[in-house]
């Protein structure tokens, strides 16, 4: 072998960046929190790998660091087995011509196999393909490889569909990898396109080895080594270490060797590997997740609508014009002439007609506020329809610009109350105090002084009444004292009767205008009222979504920092 392929044989790997183990924790953990945060809220398929990843790599980093998971991996006959015993200086793996020949993962520890026990049991290599490479045999030529676990994989392209599956199992699972290839089929698309374009973000934990480069003209080495190197830099793993190996010559594995005690040494291929997982699972969940979402303020429009149909809805006019007829009606069954009231107060109260508690602000007795309480028309289909229409346009303006399910976790959550809102805000209507619990002071004047007027007139027509009996019976006259020229029972009864109808006409316009006060009133009130239910109903389960956005971005933040 000449000294260029020897060089090359040895040739390095790069020397990239520590991975800090309670860095990657903390990227893990937040990625954990992300999870909390959008759980219920987002699908859960596309969640799977960064749930997989969390569990994945607690339980890796729980079992432990002190060894380094490597396996060999690649097309059957590339000689994977080979480069197993050669590393192990033993044939532990058969080596055949029949092909594929392994079909179960082998492995072998180098060192003592404490901690790797329970490794290789959760990596699910059976006990009876585990081998012990004890360093008593060999003094310490071995010890550079202390904590190493050598994994034989079958072939990835294989014809037998369970030697793919357990491949693609291990690679998801352990620390590096060694791609074996050899000079016929390193061009292969199965290997490039499947496997090795899907590791570019595990570059720092990835070897290539061109295999059997004895069987090439020693002129071609390096134009094939070129070659390869030019498909890898395709394949997005540039700077990935490329050694050509051959199991003909003692020295012919010095470089994998090499490269496995510097992998050891390092104890960092678990991180790293974990670390690049982090990598593809942030940024398929920073797609998922995109740019900030829009504040939803309540000066919004969309919010504005929503309360104008929440008013509608909730029969906010109703009750208002009912408020208005009642203080008109209470108004004349207080002020106006005691016979009209009578014939008054034997009409209904429009706001008792709806069933609004005659106390309206009272407390209420709690369980009475269970149930609907007011006999308010049910809403429209058309003021129904416009609700509907307003939560939706809410959330649509609140998750507008945001990826992937979030508009709809957004919709959901602003539609999660709409069955209760209805009794929600006929109890808002039920216990908003309407101001009119209480008979107004001037009603009661004015009641009293249309009492004393009448009081005046029914005198007055009393005393004209006696005087005519007395004279119909021929008894004395009673004679009635004069006010000027007019008698005073007349005076009492005229001036009785006028300054009643007086009053009344004066009252009328008085009492309407403070009736339309009193609407006016009991409108913000009630309008009041309605909002803050399409804040506790509709607004804030949206505002919730949206505050979760901002949380899984804020961790997200912290997820990707490495
Ligand atoms: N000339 C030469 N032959 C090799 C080399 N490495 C392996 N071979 C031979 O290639 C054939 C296949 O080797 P294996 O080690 O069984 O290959 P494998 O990748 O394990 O194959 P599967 O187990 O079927 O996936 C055997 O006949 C080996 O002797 C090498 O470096 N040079
Ligand atoms: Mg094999």
């Amino acid at each position: 072998m000449g000294g260029r392929l020897r060089e090359a044989l040895r040739a390095d790997g790069r020397v990239d960046g520590r991975v800090d183990a309670d860095q990657l924790v903390a990227r893990l953990e937040a990625i954990r929190r992300f999870l909390g945060i959008v759980d219920g809220k987002l699908p859960d398929t596309p969640l799977v790998p960064a749930r997989t990843l969390v569990e994945r790599a607690g339980t890796r980093l729980s079992l432990s660091r002190d060894h380094t998971v490597v396996a060999l991996a690649g097309a059957t006959g590339s000689g994977k087995s080979s480069l197993f015993n050669a590393m192990a200086r033993m044939d532990l793996s058969p080596v055949g011509v029949r092909r594929p020949t392994t079909g179960v993962t082998h492995a072998c520890v180098w060192g003592p196999l404490d901690g790797g026990t329970r490794l290789l049991d959760w990596l699910g290599v059976l006990p009876r393909h585990r081998f012990v490479r004890e360093s008593l045999l060999d003094g310490d030529d071995e010890s550079t490889l202390h904590g190493l676990i050598l994994l034989d994989l079958p072939d990835f392209d294989s014809v037998q569909h369970s030697h793919r599956l357990e491949v693609d199992r291990l690679l998801g699972l352990v620390d590096l990898v060694v791609w074996v290839v050899d000079p016929q089929k390193y061009a292969d698309r199965v290997v490039h396109g499947s496997y090795l374009r899907e590791f570019h973000r595990h570059r720092d934990v990835t070897v290539v080895v061109l295999n059997q480069v004895d069987r090439l003209p020693p002129a071609d080495v390096d134009r094939v080594v070129a070659d390869l190197r030019r498909l890898l830099d395709s394949d997005g793993l540039d700077g990935v270490p490329l050694l050509p190996t051959t199991i003909t010559d003692p020295g012919g594995t010095e470089g994998l060797r090499g490269a496995l005690e510097r992998s050891v040494a390092e104890r960092q291929a678990a991180l790293r590997r974990l670390s690049g997982d982090v990598d593809a699972v942030v940024a398929a969940l920073d797609e998922m997740v995109g740019a900030p979402g829009p504040a939803l303020t309540t000066g919004d429009p969309a919010v504005a609508t929503l309360d104008r149909a929440l008013v509608a809805a909730a029969g906010v006019p109703t009750v208002a014009e009912a408020v208005e007829q009642a203080y008109r009606h209470r108004a004349a069954a207080t002020t106006g002439w005691p016979l009209v009231r009578l014939w008054r107060r034997l009409r209904p109260d429009p706001l008792r007609r709806l069933h609004l508690p005659d106390r309206s602000g009272d407390p209420r007795d709690p369980a009475e506020s269970l149930v609907a309480a007011t006999s308010v028309p049910e809403p429209s289909v058309a003021d129904r329809s416009a609700l509907g229409l307003a939560v939706r346009t809410v959330a649509e303006r609140a998750g507008a610009g945001l990826p992937s399910a979030w508009p709809n976790a957004v919709t959901a959550a602003a539609r999660s109350r709409l069955g209760d809102l209805p009794d929600a805000l006929d109890r808002a209507i039920a216990d908003t105090d309407l101001g009119m619990n209480r008979p107004r002071l001037w009603w009661r004047l004015v009641g009293g002084l249309q009492w004393l007027v009448t009081l005046a007139a029914v005198a007055g027509l009393g005393w004209l009444a006696l005087g005519y009996a007395l004279r119909a019976l021929g008894l004395p006259e009673l004679r009635h004292p004069m006010a000027g020229e007019v008698p005073v029972p007349t005076l009492l009864l005229l001036g009785g009767l006028l300054a009643g109808l007086l009053m009344a006409a004066l009252t009328r316009p008085v009492a309407r205008w403070a009736a339309r006060r009193a609407r006016q009133r009991a409108e913000a009130r009630l309008t009041g009222a309605v909002t803050k239910v399409g804040e506790e109903y509709v607004l804030t389960p949206v505002r919730a979504v949206i505050a979760a956005h901002a949380d899984a971005r804020t961790v997200l933040e912290v997820a990707r920092h490495r």
